[in-house]
């Protein structure tokens, strides 16, 4: 049977507050805060483990080595690790923030994935995002591209794109930016790229920047060998990234036949909606489930991160709307989450909430968290065991959290030669764990 896995970035050693990332409002306002990268981690294995245990398919990508030394040579840093980490910290302690993140966390923005099912080939298509709008982003799409390949190593049932040329007219953040709708997982769907910047004619935002261009878009759509009558490019309404949607995964979720999106979400949402309806098929019918600025407004939308919920097919049936804790501690919030549960015509039927506190604090929320891939029984046998929570590797995860990870940090700490080796021992010990072979540069 088809169904669909979530694999979840591993919080790396570094998470910090550095307010790296333009357009991103909780960014900006926790920036120079402490971080816990350990509960940071250990948050995001709790949610694994939940959602493994109600019988989904749950996978892990491991963080990646920061600080990133290898950045910092390239850019003309030289010398011994140390004198490198020291002369950076003094010359340009932004550069050291932006060096360190552990933004690949977001796995939503690892890169775009097309099943099986919708792709000429008829394997799944993965193509790294070059994450070119923001530098600290920047330095992630080789190091994903080598995971994503070692995860999904079989070419008999996984093709793997390089990531488009890192240039603002082919900017590309991922799957933050692109929706799967269809009847059954294992039918061809409809394919769903929302874009922020398109053609000369189309308006753009004026405030902040938009990450995602409808080229792009257009460019995995032909890697990924879709369907151009199943394939549908939407323009983002410009509005709501001067808002502080700066990924669609902000204001709009989708799973199997539903589209939970906010009122003021899209562009043109009556064209989005006719072209579902007429491009429709199979059995179940296409469920909007349209939020109204009435009721919850952009502003609310953007600080509880409301629809980048997960929506997820319990193996056991029923549909869970997955969020964070913010959304319960907003009254309007949990509101409409009650009035979507209570309505019997959307197939919604239980709420479960996370505390990912640390990661909200960066504009993180449970959907921002994980890469989703449908997979059929055979492409999931295929793909690296190791990579599969399973109760026993989780509890091998939080050990490794506890043995290696601080429980604060502050942006001096990252010129702080020692957390470099911490970092690099434990991401040594976690390839072994997920079997993973030699994915980091400091390994090769
Ligand atoms: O790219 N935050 C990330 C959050 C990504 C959320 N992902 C999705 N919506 N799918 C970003 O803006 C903040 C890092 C800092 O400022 O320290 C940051 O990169």
């Amino acid at each position: 049977m088809n169904l669909e896995s979530n694999f979840d970035g591993l919080v790396g050693p570094t998470h910090n507050y550095s307010g790296l990332a333009r357009g991103n409002l909780a960014a900006a306002k926790n920036a120079d805060l402490p971080s816990n990268p350990r509960a940071a981690a250990l948050q995001g294995l709790a949610k694994m483990r939940a959602l493994h245990d109600i019988g989904l398919p749950q996978g892990v990508l491991p963080p990646q080595e920061r600080p990133n030394v290898h950045a910092l040579r390239r850019l003309g840093y030289s010398g011994h690790d140390r004198a490198v980490l020291d002369k950076v910290s003094r010359e340009a302690p932004g550069l050291l923030a932006a060096v360190s993140s552990a933004s690949s966390m977001w796995t939503a923005n690892a890169g775009t994935v097309s099943p099986s099912a919708d792709t000429l080939d008829g394997r799944v298509h993965f193509t790294p995002a070059n994450l070119c709008s923001n530098l600290h982003r920047s330095f992630e799409p080789e190091t994903s591209g080598r995971v994503l390949a070692a995860t999904f190593r079989d070419p008999q049932y996984f093709a793997h794109h390089e990531a488009l040329p890192a240039t603002p007219a082919m900017s590309d953040e991922g799957a933050a930016n692109h929706t799967r709708l269809c009847s059954e997982y294992g039918e061809a769907g409809l394919e769903l790229f929302v874009y922020g910047r398109g053609g000369p004619d189309e308006p753009t935002p004026t405030t902040f920047p938009a990450r995602q261009t409808r080229a792009a878009c257009e460019a995995l759509a032909r890697l990924h060998e879709l369907a151009p009558e199943r394939t549908r490019h939407q323009l983002q309404n410009p509005a709501v990234i001067d808002a502080g949607v700066f990924h669609n995964d902000v204001i709009a979720v989708g799973n199997r036949e539903v589209l939970l999106y906010h009122q003021d979400a899209f562009a043109d949402t009556d064209g989005l909606r006719l072209w579902i309806q007429t491009q429709w098929r199979g059995s179940r019918a296409p469920v909007f489930l349209e939020v109204p600025r009435e009721r919850v407004s952009v502003e609310e939308a953007v600080s509880s991160y409301l629809f980048n919920s997960q929506l997820i097919c319990p193996p056991g049936g029923g549909m869970h709307l997955v969020v964070s804790s913010e959304c319960q501690e907003q009254p309007r919030v949990w509101a409409e989450i009650q009035q979507l549960l209570a309505d019997e015509r959307n197939p919604l039927t239980q709420v479960q909430v996370f505390d990912l506190r640390q990661s909200m604090r960066n504009g993180g929320g449970p959907a921002c968290l994980r890469l989703r891939v449908v997979l059929t029984e055979a492409e999931r046998a295929a793909v690296n065991p190791q990579s599969w929570l399973t109760p026993e590797r989780h509890g091998e995860l939080v050990a490794w959290v506890k043995q290696h990870y601080r429980d604060r940090l502050v942006l001096k700490d990252l010129a702080d030669p020692q957390l470099l080796d911490e970092s690099r021992t434990a991401l040594d010990r976690l390839t072994q764990i997920l079997g993973l072979g030699s994915v980091y540069q400091f390994q090769r």
